[in-house]
C-alpha cells in the first residue's frame, strides 16, 4: 500500500460524492451507541403527553434501510397509542427487510408507494422515530415537507436537521426503543406482549446485545420489564443471529480470509468486490456488520472495510476503539457518523487507489499511544 500524500488526498476528495447517509446510518444505529450530549438529554414528557392526548390519528415513520430500533420503536409506539384508543398508521420509505419481518408479526408496517399512496396517509400527528435527518427519511421526506399535520420527533441521534417538527430527543439514550418505554410510562400505558418483543429487539440491537458503553443498569432494568411483559431473549436472538444464508456465511469467509493488519495489529482492513457477490450469490445487504467481525481480532483499534457497490464506487465503514475517531476519518472523506462507527462513500477511483488514500490518511493520523 503506497504512502499517503496531500496530493492524493486532494484528488480523492475531489472525487468523493456526498456521503449517502441513508446507506450508512442504519448500520451505525445497529452498532454504535448514541453519543452523550449536554444540550438534549431531557425530554419534556409532560408536553409529549399533552400532544398525544390532544390528537386522535397518528402516522409513524422512521429512516430508510430500517433497522430493529426503527421498526421495533414503531411497532411498540403503535401499541402504546392504540391502547389509548388512537388510530395509528405506520409508513416507511423503505420496505421492512425480510430478516426483520419478525418484528412486525401482524405485517402492519406499510411502504410508501408500494403499499400506500401519499393521499392515503391521514394523520393529525406525524411522528418520526429514530432519526432527525431529511436524508434518512427517503421518500417520506416529501410527505413530511407537504403535510399539514403536527410533526414530532422521538429520537436519540446527535445529528439533526430542522424538520419543522417538535423534538423529543435524548442523545444519551441507548435506543429509541427505550424512549418508547418512557413514553408509555409518561402516558400511563402498561407494557404488553405486543410491545415487549419489538422493544427488546430495538434496545438489544442498538446496544450490541446490551454491552455498548451506552448500556447501564437502567438498560437492564428496561430489559427486565420487557421480559416480564413477554419478551423472549432466546427467541429474539435466534431470529436476529441464527438465520444466516449459506451465501452470507461464504461472503463472511471471503472477507475474513483477506483481512490484513498493520501498525502492530492496531489497524485492520478488508474489502468486498462485486465479483464476490457473484461468486457467493450474496446480496448487497449481506455486507451489513461484516466490519464488526474484524473487531474480534485482539488489539484492533481501527477497522475499515471497502465494499464495491453495484452501481459503482465504494462504500466505506469505519470502526474505532482509539482516539482517532471513526467520524473524524469519515468526515475527511465527506462521510459522517459516530466516534465509534461511521461511514463514507467514494464515488470514483479503483480499489487500490481508494485503499491507498484512506489507509494512508489513517496511518498518518493514528495515535502513537494505545488507548
Ligand atoms: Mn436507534
Amino acid at each position: 500500500m503506497g504512502h499517503f500524500g496531500i496530493a492524493a488526498l486532494m484528488q480523492i476528495r475531489a472525487r468523493v460524492f456526498a456521503f449517502a447517509k441513508e446507506g450508512a446510518s442504519p448500520d451505525l444505529n445497529y452498532t454504535s451507541p448514541a453519543q452523550p450530549s449536554k444540550r438534549t438529554n431531557m425530554i419534556d414528557w409532560h408536553r409529549f403527553k399533552n400532544l398525544i392526548t390532544e390528537h386522535q390519528s397518528f402516522c409513524l415513520t422512521s429512516h430508510v434501510r430500517p433497522d430493529c430500533d426503527a421498526l421495533g420503536s414503531e411497532i411498540g409506539m403503535a401499541h402504546v397509542l392504540e391502547s389509548l384508543g388512537k388510530n395509528v398508521q405506520i409508513v416507511n420509505g423503505d420496505a421492512t427487510p425480510p430478516n426483520l419481518s419478525f418484528i412486525d408479526p401482524e405485517n402492519r408496517i406499510q411502504t410508501l408507494h408500494d403499499d400506500i399512496s401519499a393521499d392515503d396517509i391521514d394523520a393529525e400527528i406525524m411522528m418520526v422515530l429514530d432519526t432527525s435527518a431529511w436524508a434518512q427519511l427517503g421518500p417520506m421526506s416529501d410527505i413530511l415537507k407537504q403535510t399539514n399535520a403536527t410533526k414530532i420527533i422521538l429520537d436519540h441521534h446527535v445529528s439533526e436537521d430542522d424538520l419543522g417538527a417538535e423534538s423529543f430527543k435524548n442523545t444519551s439514550a441507548e435506543a429509541t426503543g427505550r424512549l418508547v418505554i418512557e413514553a408509555a410510562d409518561a402516558l400511563g400505558v402498561e407494557l404488553t406482549s405486543g410491545m415487549a418483543m419489538p422493544l427488546f429487539a430495538a434496545i438489544a440491537t442498538d446496544t450490541g446485545w446490551y454491552r455498548f458503553p451506552s448500556s447501564g443498569s437502567h438498560t437492564y432494568q428496561f430489559a427486565a420489564r420487557l421480559i416480564e411483559a413477554g419478551a423472549s431473549p432466546a427467541a429474539i436472538y435466534s431470529e436476529l443471529y441464527e438465520q444466516e444464508t449459506l451465501a452470507r456465511v461464504r461472503l463472511r469467509g471471503m472477507v475474513l480470509a483477506r483481512t490484513t493488519t498493520e501498525m502492530n495489529g492496531r489497524l485492520v482492513s478488508t474489502y468486498i468486490t462485486q465479483n464476490d457477490f457473484k461468486e457467493t450469490a450474496a446480496l448487497p445487504s449481506d455486507t451489513e456488520n461484516l466490519i464488526n467481525l474484524t473487531l474480534e481480532i485482539s488489539g484492533t483499534q481501527f477497522a475499515v472495510i471497502f465494499v464495491e457497490q453495484p452501481t459503482g464506487g465504494y462504500k466505506l465503514s469505519f470502526r474505532s476503539r482509539c482516539d482517532l475517531t471513526a467520524s473524524g476519518v469519515a468526515e475527511r472523506f465527506n462521510g459522517g457518523g459516530h466516534k465509534a462507527a461511521a461511514g463514507a462513500f467514494l464515488a470514483e477511483g479503483s480499489l487500490e487507489e481508494n485503499m491507498n488514500a484512506v489507509l494512508g490518511f489513517i496511518r498518518d493520523h493514528f495515535p502513537n499511544q494505545a488507548t
